[in-house]
């Protein structure tokens, strides 16, 4: 060993021990730093000046989107861990911001405008609207092979036709299929007429294409036929009651600002994944900047009108290359880029992936079982408002929920129907559910 490698070797390991021991007194939220076994390359990038300072490289990899891998989570209890190829650092956003400052600009290449291309060429299936005025259109990422997803959706949260006379749409969303699929579907579509089929890859990294195919279609084919648009994915529950309410009493003002709403929403704060084992990893060659612009979780997006218009117009100059998170590209960069950012975003619920009443949308994508996931949540909902299915009447179960009719499609699943009704004319059940609601 030379003196050279020598002297590398005690600086990595006091550099380290320094690093460890600040972890451990100063009490800051470093959970852990992990160092490759050759050192050098990131102890050349990390400087210590008061607090801890990491200039970045491509040997660094950031946790983002809360995702860890297996090493991490495996590990987690541990503050210090060697990693054979790649290193990781893990800090608490507050260091964090210090390391790496806030979004401030979107990478060149989405800047730069291009000739205005459309997003799709052909429609393969478009869906039938109702004629007249609705507030909140919804559209479904779905793919060819969920149809059982689509078929709980209209049985539940999507047959709510409307609530106190405002209308809802449905509207799926999905790309390519094979044959076999392709013959669901027409079936499908004989059957709903709500399906909106793009030319486009149907796989999870063409997302983008498959959001902006709506966008397409509501700019150029179906005119202003809702206040709102929503998106969200075929695994998720819309709170409908809750949404009524917010976009209904603020409607106004809603559509006077240029906005979009989230279900959840990401800071400016959000790293992209350089883990290459993510489904959320974006390499540098796609996206440059160490940070994201604010954007929702794609559970549930919500924009007027006018916004959907103008992102859309600036979707058709803007180059999408390789990006393939679609809530990033749509929410994020896309509506970053519109008039330098005058397209504002706000967040309806606080909680990602909380069941609590209070958030506009359950994501079920982590439940073992789609069914049951729905049917809790579904009912918490239902019950709070009182329910028209042709002749039948259902009222809901608390005193002040009298005020919200809702009529139901025929494809409204008859049997959670029939709970609701027993539920509601079961006294003792009936004062439980009082109390929880
Ligand atoms: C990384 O930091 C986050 C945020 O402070 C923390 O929730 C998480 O548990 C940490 N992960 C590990 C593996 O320590
Ligand atoms: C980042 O977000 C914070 C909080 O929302 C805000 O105060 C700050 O101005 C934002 N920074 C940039 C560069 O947009
Ligand atoms: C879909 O697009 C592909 C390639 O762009 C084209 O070859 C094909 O004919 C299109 N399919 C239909 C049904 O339009
Ligand atoms: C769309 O129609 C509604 C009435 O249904 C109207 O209030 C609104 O201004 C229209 N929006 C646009 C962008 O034309
Ligand atoms: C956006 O901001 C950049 C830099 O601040 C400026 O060069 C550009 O002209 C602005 N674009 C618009 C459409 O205002
Ligand atoms: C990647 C890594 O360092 N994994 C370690 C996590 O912790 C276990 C148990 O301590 C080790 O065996 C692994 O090598």
């Amino acid at each position: 060993m030379g003196a050279i490698d020598f002297l590398v070797k005690w600086k990595c390991f006091l550099r380290r021990l320094f690093i460890f021991v600040l972890g451990v007194t100063v009490g800051v939220n470093m959970t852990m730093v992990i160092f490759p076994s050759r050192c050098n390359p990131l102890t050349r990038n990390m400087e210590i000046s008061g607090l801890l300072r990491v200039v970045y490289n491509e040997d660094v990899v950031l946790p983002s989107h809360n995702q860890f891998n297996e090493e991490l989570r495996t590990n987690s209890s541990q503050k210090i861990v060697r990693v054979q190829e790649k290193s990781f650092v893990n800090m608490s956003s507050k260091i964090l911001s210090e390391v790496i400052p806030f979004f401030k600009k979107l990478p060149e290449k989405y800047l730069r405008n291009r000739k205005p291309r459309r997003q799709v060429k052909e429609f393969l299936l478009r869906p039938v609207v109702e004629p007249g005025p609705s507030l909140i259109m919804f559209f479904v990422k779905s793919a060819c092979q969920y149809s059982a997803r689509r078929d709980l959706i209209r049985q539940t949260w999507g047959s709510i036709e409307s609530i106190n006379q405002e209308n809802f749409r449905l509207v799926f969303l999905v790309g390519n299929c094979k044959e076999l699929f392709q013959v669901r579907i027409l079936e499908e579509k004989d059957k709903h007429h709500d399906i909106l089929q793009a030319n486009v890859s149907d796989g999870y990294k063409f997302l983008p294409d498959k959001v902006l195919s709506a966008y397409q279609w509501l700019y150029y084919e179906a005119g202003n036929i809702s206040n709102f648009y929503g998106f969200t994915d075929d695994d998720c529950l819309i709170k409908m009651l809750d949404i009524y309410k917010y976009f209904k009493v603020n409607r106004n003002s809603l559509l006077a600002k240029n906005t979009v709403y989230c279900g959840y929403i990401y800071s400016n704060e959000s790293l992209p994944s350089r883990n290459p084992r993510s489904k959320y990893y974006v390499a540098y060659d796609v996206y440059s900047e160490a940070r994201y612009p604010q954007f929702c979780h794609g559970g549930l997006i919500l924009a007027s009108h006018k916004t959907v218009a103008d992102i859309y117009r600036i979707a058709e100059v803007t180059e999408r290359g390789r990006f393939h998170l679609e809530d990033v590209y749509v929410a994020g960069i896309l509506r970053e880029k519109v008039g330098n950012g005058s397209i504002s975003i706000t967040t309806l619920g606080k909680n990602r992936f909380s069941k609590k009443y209070k958030n506009f949308v359950v994501h079920l994508g982590l439940s073992d079982n789609l069914v049951t996931a729905f049917h809790s949540s579904w009912m918490t909902q239902l019950m709070t408002m009182t329910i028209h299915k042709g002749n039948d009447v259902i009222p809901g179960i608390s005193k002040t929920s009298k005020q919200y009719h809702a009529t139901m499609k025929p494809t409204t699943s008859s049997s959670l129907l029939a709970m609701h009704g027993f539920l509601q004319n079961n006294k003792n059940v009936k004062k439980f559910l009082l109390k929880k609601l």
